[in-house]
């Protein structure tokens, strides 16, 4: 438990009607006493845990917003300590001196996440926990968010937990087959075991890079000869007029980005300038943004249109090395159809569309999804949100267990394979949250923002 008392603004600083101002340690209620005024003279220390209370904060005689204020006793709060929340209405500056006099009442500014590092240390929420609270802050699509508070509940944590059961379970068989002369059959026993931690592990893993894909978004870039309707497509996407449509040849110039939420996952969508041979120095230019977004893209949808045969730039576009998913589409197919030619090389799975009305979209959307997931519809059960560090842990734990597969099926030394199991246990337990060095910590929490 921590002696001191933090004290933030826990709301979005803006021109917003109510602001929080809050509290948290031994003090938060004295503190909160000697600055507040109630309206039907009940003292804050006398307060029952978690009401409510109308009344003033007062300076020096003089009123400086009329505010409510919510008392939560430890241990049954956010941080396990004494919290106590001011609910202000008077707008920002009124926000900023009621925190600079619990500041001068002797609480101290709190630093970035540090109510939430203080329902971690006191033991109110898991590290991951602790984490999923940063990603539901951070969330930007639906499903993002929804992972976040499924995470909330432990899922990471409890998958962490099972690991390292499953490894302590393995050392334990080690130990008892270090006195069995038979090797066999303690490889029999030991093997299965590691390979269904090794597959879980792994299964964590994956679901990692999904989520990822879920939070950081994918770009795709959507590439053509001019008047294909590739800014049409872009709108169509997006489900705004946010791009310039035209029938003149060379409408898009430079290239517009925009996100969009296709199928639960987050989408950049760049509409870029037709590609033709440029000829003056706009087009130049242009031509250089748009290679420039395709080598930024995940994905690169090609437009052809339907109502006009393949030209020299089609040809040139489709028979391209693009080193990445391309999926060839095919536009205008509300017209009468012109492209008499097969369509060479990555065509042939080709999405027919209108994007003027809207036709074959939806096919569209669910074929980029199951191109880019490979055909893994994420769900907040599926995906896992992790940071950099966690992947690392996660990948080190399938190597180190993977080894001690690979030392066991050689008929290696115990000593050997515990040796790496041990190594697995040790760094589980990092993941867990449990000897976690204050560098790590502040390194996590540092993310956060103040008041969170
Ligand atoms: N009939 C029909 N017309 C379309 C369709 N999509 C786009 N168009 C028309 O094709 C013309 C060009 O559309 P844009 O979306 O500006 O084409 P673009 O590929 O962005 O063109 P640039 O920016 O010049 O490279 C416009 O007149 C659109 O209305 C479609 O699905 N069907
Ligand atoms: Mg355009």
């Amino acid at each position: 438990m921590y002696d001191d008392t933090i004290s933030a603004i826990s709301t979005p600083l803006g021109e917003g009607g109510i602001g929080i101002v809050r509290m948290s340690g031994p003090q938060a209620i004295t503190i909160a006493e000697e600055i507040f005024h109630p309206a039907h003279g009940i003292s804050l220390k006398q307060a029952k845990s978690h009401t409510l209370h109308y009344g003033t904060i007062v300076s020096q005689g003089r009123e400086i917003d009329e505010v409510l204020v919510t008392v939560m006793h430890a241990p049954r709060t956010y941080t396990r300590e004494n919290i106590v929340e001011i609910n202000c209405h008077g707008g920002i500056v009124a926000l900023r001196t009621v925190l600079d006099l619990t500041l001068r009442k002797g609480a101290r500014l709190a630093e970035r996440g540090e109510f939430t590092k203080r329902a971690f240390l006191n033991g109110r929420i898991s590290l991951d926990q602790a984490k999923s609270v940063l990603d539901i802050v951070k969330a930007k699509t639906k499903l993002g968010l929804e992972a976040a508070v499924d995470q909330l509940h432990g899922r990471f944590s409890e998958g962490i937990a099972f690991i390292r059961d499953k490894i302590a379970e393995s050392l334990a068989e080690i130990d008892v087959g270090i006195d069995f002369p038979d090797q066999e059959e303690q490889i029999g026993q030991i093997l299965p075991l590691l390979v269904k931690v090794i597959d879980y592990t792994n299964k964590l893993l994956k679901q990692g890079e999904q989520g990822k894909i879920v939070t950081d978004g994918l770009t795709i870039a959507l590439v053509g000869r001019p008047n294909v309707g590739k800014s049409t497509l872009f709108n169509a996407l997006l489900a705004e007029e946010r791009a310039i449509v035209t029938p003149i040849p060379g409408t898009t110039r430079d290239t517009v980005e925009e996100e969009a939420t296709i199928n639960g996952v987050l989408f950049r969508i760049i509409d870029t300038a037709g590609l033709c041979k440029p000829t003056g120095q706009i087009e130049k230019a242009a031509v250089r943004r748009t290679e420039q977004a395709i080598n930024r893209a995940d994905l690169v949808l090609l437009l052809l249109d339907a109502s006009s045969p393949l030209t020299s730039e089609d040809h040139t576009l489709l028979e391209k090395n693009w080193e990445k998913p391309v999926l060839v589409v095919i536009n205008k197919s509300d017209l009468p159809c012109k492209l008499q030619q097969t369509i060479p090389g990555t065509a042939k799975n080709a999405y027919k569309i209108s994007a003027r009305n809207g036709e074959g979209i939806k096919q569209l959307s669910h074929g980029i999804v199951n191109l880019l997931l490979e055909g893994y519809v994420p769900s907040k059960q599926t995906i896992l949100l992790l940071d950099v560090w966690e992947q690392d842990l996660l990948f080190r734990i399938s190597n180190l267990l993977s080894n001690a597969a690979e030392a066991l099926k050689n008929a290696q030394s115990p000593d050997m394979v515990a040796e790496q199991l041990r190594s697995a246990y040790r760094v589980a337990g990092e993941l867990q949250g449990i000897d976690l060095s204050e560098d790590v910590l502040d390194h996590i929490f540092a993310r956060f923002c103040v008041g969170k």
